[in-house]
């Protein structure tokens, strides 16, 4: 196999105005000389390129074009059904040691690794168009920004590009002649699972992902760029880059708050970032800076400060209703590409759990006859939706802010049948960083592979982090000193279930009474007591009022259990063993210390509202 470089170039090759800088221009003529496209396109971001690209998409079949009547800008796009979520199996951290990628990622050799996507790469583009993607992750101008450039031979990819970043001309001019973005590389190839495989290069900033379509297999701006490469970056440069949403809670005397929160996939960030607060909390509002991805730095004035490095929203359909996300169905109300849901008859969509009943003459997410009552889903489980995120009306415009915002709480969340309580704060940061390096959950649909396996999935970063889980944790400690005004650190499980099997805690909207104790503790205005996980609010630390909530079950959602958390911590210490020698000390004892202090007559201690 010949070096890119040696291949001749195509002299048939077409190619719009090319206007990045010199590096920029010789990497796109090195790819498009290795996968020969018909023709080499640059996006310019405008309205004229999106009514183009969208035209050819749907003449192509790549896309559907919805009811325009009632979803004007709107379109449905089916997957390979071979092709509906990410794979963690096919995803590679391919540093130069096997000891950087740690145990938790698939590791494989650079070089060889190289060798390989090339031949697949070898004129894969033939009979093609090679869009050159210039996006911004961050605010425009903002000291958090990072560019990026994908090349893909998928429309479909060019516009959620151009829903999901900052994308077009004016980020070639904040480019410059400068060498530094991320070089992402996209082929569709023939979307079989034996020729699809997802890798990075942190050493190179360097993203080549073929043989899929989806989602964050193939929009390489989102997991690949903004959390792989990103973690990685941001632990050279002292920063974090975390899966977590980002929103402001505005009280009704107009003072506002800022947390994040790490969830793991189809765990609640949309839901959580754009919540409706119940109807008791009159005068609240929340403000939406981000649902999926923070990057997050020390920022002058000592405290953590967090900017969402999107610009829209690829978020899970099925369960949102007007009922439990009432921004979200407002939202995607116009201008949004659809995937994989189902689609009525006269051309609008549906999922499992929309308020309204399936309509008759239902086509499933697969283009196929769906019959009410049949045991398969009508939409596809990880079906999705991509949302400019100013489309959404909670939208803050400080997501805009090139400062970003600055953070008062981290929240950790996992998806547990058991265990957890509904709340938990920790009582120092190393202890917030165990909650977070301990957290576990049912695994969903957003990956391929079994759903609802219990596994460890830390920071909700499991398959996200582009380095060794081990020296994650140590630079999440040592963040702890570097940041002067320490966000407080909880952990929240909205998925609890009864002895019936369903879920204890009403959840969406109502979790603002959660994020309301949080806000008191801050500002020294709840109590709560002292159990060895964690303190808890008491029934009364919590504002549940207008809320048909029987009081056995709210301690049932408050329970710490002696032996469900021994048995937690057990779990969490195999966990820590399979980490291996950059496991960090302070957390291996904090764990002993909690394990010992779990007694099943542990006395109870109350915690005065200011610490
Ligand atoms: P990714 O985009 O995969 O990272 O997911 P996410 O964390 O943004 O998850 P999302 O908010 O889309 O929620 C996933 C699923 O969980 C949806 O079907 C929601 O309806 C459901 N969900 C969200 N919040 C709650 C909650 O508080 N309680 C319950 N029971 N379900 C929830
Ligand atoms: C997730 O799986 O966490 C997502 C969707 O947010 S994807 O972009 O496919 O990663
Ligand atoms: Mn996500």
């Amino acid at each position: 196999m010949p070096r890119s470089d040696e291949v001749t170039p195509n002299p048939d090759n077409k190619t719009n105005s090319p206007t990045g800088g010199r590096a920029l221009r010789d990497w796109v003529k090195q790819v498009a000389r290795l996968t020969r496209p018909d023709a080499v396109v640059w996006c310019d971001g405008s309205e004229a390129e999106k009514d183009r690209l969208t035209r050819q998409a749907v003449a192509e079949g790549i896309l559907i074009e919805l009811n325009q009547a009632k979803r004007p800008g709107c379109y449905l796009h089916r997957s390979n059904p071979n092709d509906v979520a990410r794979t963690e199996q096919l995803t590679f951290v391919c540093t130069p040691n096997k000891k950087d990628a740690g145990p938790t990622n698939n590791w494989s050799d650079p070089a060889q690794t190289y060798t390989k996507l090339r031949g697949w790469l070898g004129g894969s583009m033939r009979g093609r168009t090679m869009y050159v993607v210039p996006y911004v992750l961050g605010p425009l101008g903002s000291p958090f920004s990072k560019v990026g450039i994908e090349l893909t031979d998928s429309i479909y990819v060019v516009l959620n590009m151009r829903i999901m970043t900052r994308m077009g001309a004016a980020v070639l001019d904040q480019l410059g002649e400068s060498r530094d973005f991320n070089r992402g590389i996209h082929c569709t190839l023939d979307l079989n699972p034996e020729r699809r495989l997802i890798c990075h290069f942190p050493q190179d900033n360097t993203i080549i992902s073929v043989g899929s379509g989806y989602g964050g297999n193939a929009l390489l701006s989102k997991k690949c760029f903004a959390l792989r490469i990103a973690s990685s970056l941001g632990r050279e440069e002292g920063w974090l880059a975390e899966h977590m949403l980002i929103l402001g809670l505005e009280s009704p005397n107009g003072e506002t708050t800022y947390v994040a929160a790490a969830f793991p996939s189809m765990c609640g960030k949309t839901n959580l970032a754009m919540l409706t607060p119940p109807a008791e909390f009159q005068g609240w509002k929340v403000h939406t800076i981000g649902d999926d991805i923070a990057w997050l730095r020390v920022g002058p004035d000592g405290g953590l400060w967090a900017v969402n490095p999107e610009n829209g929203y690829f978020a899970v359909a099925p369960g949102n209703s007007e009922k439990s996300n009432l921004n979200a169905m407002r939202m995607l109300q116009h201008d949004s590409i659809f995937t994989n849901v189902a689609m009525t008859p006269d051309g609008d969509v549906w999922w499992e759990g929309m308020d309204t009943p399936a309509p008759d003459g239902l086509l499933d997410w697969q283009g196929r006859p769906w019959k009410k009552g049949s045991p398969d889903k009508a939409a596809h489980p990880n079906s999705r939706f991509t949302t400019p995120m100013r489309n959404n009306p909670a939208w803050s415009p400080h997501a805009d802010d090139p400062q970003g915002v600055p953070i008062s709480a981290i929240i950790f969340g996992g998806r547990r049948a058991t265990t957890v309580p509904l709340v938990l704060e920790s009582t120092d940061w190393t202890h917030g960083v165990f909650m977070g390096a301990t957290m576990g959950s049912e695994t969903t649909a957003a990956a391929a592979g079994a759903v609802g396996v219990l596994r460890r999935d830390p920071m909700a970063m499991l398959p996200f982090c582009g380095y060794n889980m081990g020296d994650y944790f140590a630079h999440w400690l040592k963040m702890g000193i570097a940041i002067k005004k320490l966000p407080r650190v909880f952990m929240v499980n909205w998925f609890r279930k009864g002895a019936d099997g369903d879920f204890i805690w009403p959840g969406y909207g109502e979790n603002m009474r959660v994020l309301k104790w949080m806000l008191d503790r801050i500002h020294g205005r709840a109590g709560g007591r002292q159990t060895p996980v964690g303190i808890v609010p008491n029934q009364a630390d919590l504002d549940l009022k207008g809320l048909d909530l029987p009081a056995s079950t709210a301690r049932d959602a408050l329970a710490i259990n002696p032996a469900e958390w021994k048995a937690e911590l057990e779990s969490a210490g195999e966990f820590f063993e399979k980490i291996g020698p950059t496991m960090p000390k302070e957390l291996k004892e904090r764990r002993q210390a909690i394990l010992k202090s779990i007694h099943d007559d542990a006395p109870v201690q109350q915690v005065a509202a200011s610490r």
